[in-house]
């Protein structure tokens, strides 16, 4: 199949247009992406760490969105879930206002929705976050200090134990010596003795040879 010329001639164009293909499938979404309006900034900025709720947020568009009903749509919401947006988002060129009301505390999470100014609807998000309100953290401050009690009770009975344990053992080290010292020097006059009498042989068999031979 491969080696037929005509085959070859016929996957060329195949081939080719293929290649094509593959370009504009890189190179294509590209095009559209940067005509699309982008959230620019906002304030609060995303990930920001504040004293409290803001009254209102504001997004910065790189154009001026568009302003058609239901266009524009932002929820805030705070970790519990609970919605801080309050009213209409006011659309004022590249540039949207959205009142906030509420006690939100810790994560504090946006999500918008604007028509970019070439009629495409794009969205995101972003969270910053308060201080979480002063009721919450009671609870998890009081057991968080009474979880480690408890632990730290048992982590020192076990050391204790350990210490007992390990006293007996010192003991018994400390004591133990002794027989090998009594082995060691029991060693070295077995030791002494032997040289004793290998030394005794070995000055007699030299007696005898010095006797005989020089
Ligand atoms: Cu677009």
């Amino acid at each position: 199949m491969i080696s037929s010329p005509d085959a070859r001639r016929r996957s060329l164009p195949a081939a080719v247009a293929a290649l094509l293909l593959a370009l504009a499938a890189v190179l294509l979404p590209g095009v559209p992406a940067s005509a699309h309006d982008e959230l620019v900034s906002s304030d609060p900025a995303a990930d920001a760490t504040l004293d409290a709720l803001p009254s209102s947020l504001t997004l910065t568009f790189s154009a001026e969105v568009l302003t058609d009903d239901g266009a524009t749509v932002i929820e805030v919401t705070d970790a519990a879930g609970t919605r801080l947006d309050e009213g209409a988002p006011v659309v004022a060129g590249t540039e949207v206002t959205q009142a906030l009301n509420g006690e939100g505390s810790g994560a504090v999470t946006v999500l918008w929705r604007v028509v970019s100014s070439d009629g495409h609807p794009i969205d995101g998000d972003f969270s910053f976050s308060v201080p979480v309100a002063a009721s919450t953290p009671t609870p998890t401050a009081s057991a968080s200090t009474s979880t480690p009690t408890p632990t730290a009770v048992e982590s020192s009975a076990p050391s204790e134990a350990a210490e007992t344990a390990a006293a007996p053992a010192e003991t018994a080290s400390a004591t133990s010596p002794l027989p090998w010292i009594l082995l060691v020097v029991a060693l070295v006059i077995v030791a002494g003795v032997l040289v004793y009498v290998f030394a005794a042989r070995g000055r007699g068999d030299a007696a005898d040879r010095g006797s005989v031979g020089r």
